[in-house]
């Protein structure tokens, strides 16, 4: 059997084998594709050195091979904090009003993606499969070719694809977007990303993609398809079972005194839409004084990218909104948003899922959103809690029984905890029965093996014909 090669811009193998309830899904599915692969996942360590030297760390952690380079500051800012960061993140986030274009950022994205098929090029045997992550190596495909592997190879993309109008607006776009035609397999999380891209290929780049979601283009055919990213259910649902977890529950509800809890767990990030949140929270308060007191909203929002200044400034905008909310509503005895900066262990935050019977998950923009799977398998089938979702996450297209809302209307997300309040308990079963089914079926173990069936699948690297 070929053995499986994943690349994505960070490592995270499980710490150990019993340790892995402490990552995140996506960690703990792909090490399990390595363990039945005996592969390799390389990427970025985190450090920054002075110079560059393609020093290849491998260690052996959970079963499973990793093998990360360090980077050279200059790298970090123009590559991660510059390119990935500051132009294609918020650019595929449809917020081209904060996408930085600048040379040194594409000349630092095209340096690192060269560095990384250097150094792992040699490490891939001629019949392994290879599969690169995220919108940080949308080139790394061709690099690869370049240094001549026929391998069959392919890219997941976990944000949105934009629409053609928005990408337009990125210098050099053709030449990103050419790039991925060096693989075989293209893979998004949603049809609507895909529509998206098919619209491109035909409208800018002239070419055609079947019904199959087989692209040509310049003479190349890769195949292109939605795999909508699941959690890893088996795991997350043990792990709101365990004693961790119920004391988390139990801390929760113990300091709610019989107030409702609503949650929100988000990485600190404007895409997931937390200051229209906040304003949808006090419009709620606002229209329903009756109700102030028998809720409060639990915003669980760790820090993330501190280096990029507009993280940096949504951090104060949403301090100062939640403060500017919590002195005006706040009694002696309640306070209405708790706003905590810090991250939890994993099962802990199952056990805050538990405790609280509405989620408020609204992102302006989400490539999928893990959390509102999580919420979902997190919850009791006897007595569950009300999802809020924003029809702009990709999961919305699974989680169809989720109370839907457009995160930009502070009304609609008020009528909603509105109608999570008073939802009976029959049709809070009813609804979760209908996400349940699809967080369970379609998990991240579903995800990997539709991805890896079709690049298993797909013909090995098609020569370009003459122009
Ligand atoms: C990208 C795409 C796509 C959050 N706070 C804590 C914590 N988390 C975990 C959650 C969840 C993960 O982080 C976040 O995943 P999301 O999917 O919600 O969002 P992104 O980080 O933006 O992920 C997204 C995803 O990639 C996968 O393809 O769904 O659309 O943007 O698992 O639980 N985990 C712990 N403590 C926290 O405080 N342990």
């Amino acid at each position: 059997m070929s053995r499986l090669i994943v690349i994505s811009n960070r490592v995270s193998p499980p710490r150990t084998e019993s340790g892995a309830g402490a990552q995140g899904g996506l960690a703990v599915a792909l090490a399990a594709a390595l363990k039945e692969y005996s592969g390799l996942w390389f990427g970025w360590s985190g450090n920054k050195i002075e110079e560059f030297t393609g020093h290849i760390d491998m260690q052996r952690a959970g079963g499973v091979t990793t093998a990360t380079v360090d980077l050279e500051e200059q790298d970090v800012d123009e590559y991660y904090n510059g390119y990935a960061n500051r132009t294609l993140w918020p650019l595929f986030h449809y917020r081209i009003d904060l996408a930085e274009y600048d040379r040194g950022f594409g000349s630092g994205y095209k340096r690192v993606n060269e560095r990384f098929a250097d150094t792992v090029a040699p490490l891939i045997d001629p019949d392994d499969l290879v599969w690169v992550h995220d919108y940080h190596l949308i080139p790394l495909g061709q690099e690869l070719r370049a240094r001549g592997l026929k391998n069959r190879i392919g890219f997941f993309l976990h944000i949105p694809w934009p629409p053609s109008r928005l990408l337009v607006s990125l210098p050099n776009h053709q030449e990103l977007v050419e790039s991925l035609l060096a693989y075989d397999v293209i893979g998004f999380q949603t049809e609507e990303w895909l529509e998206s891209f098919r619209h491109y290929v035909e409208r800018e780049l002239d070419g055609r993609v079947d019904e199959d979601g087989t692209v040509h283009v310049r003479g190349r055919t890769v195949h292109v398809a939605a795999y909508p990213i699941g959690i890893d259910y088996a795991e997350f649902s043990e792990a709101v079972e365990t004693p961790v977890a119920k004391e988390a529950c139990e801390r929760l509800r113990g300091s709610a005194e019989r107030k409702r809890v609503v949650i929100g767990v988000d990485r600190l990030d404007y895409s997931k839409g937390l200051a229209e949140r906040f304003h949808g929270y006090q419009r709620f308060l606002e229209k329903h004084p009756e109700q102030r007191s028998e809720i409060f909203l639990l915003q669980i929002a760790p820090p993330s990218r501190g280096e990029v200044a507009t993280y940096e400034e949504i951090r104060e905008n949403l301090d100062e909104l939640s403060g500017r909310i919590n002195g005006e509503f706040a009694e002696v005895d309640w306070v209405p948003i708790r706003y905590v900066n810090q991250g939890y262990p994993r099962e802990e935050l199952a056990g805050f899922y538990r405790a609280a019977p509405i989620a408020l998950i609204t992102p302006l923009r989400d490539g999928m959103n893990l959390v509102a799977k999580e919420y979902v398998a997190a919850q009791d089938p006897e007595d569950p809690g009300v999802l809020i979702l924003s029809r702009f996450a990709g999961a919305a297209l699974q989680l169809k029984d989720a109370l839907m809302v457009n995160p930009y209307s502070p009304d609609e997300i008020s009528d909603a905890i509105f109608a999570a309040l008073a939802m009976p308990k029959e049709e809070r079963i009813r609804r979760w029965r209908g996400m349940i089914e699809s967080v369970r079926g379609e998990d991240v173990v579903a995800w990997r093996h539709a991805f890896v069936s079709a690049l298993e699948n797909a013909k090995p690297a098609v020569a370009v014909e003459p122009a």
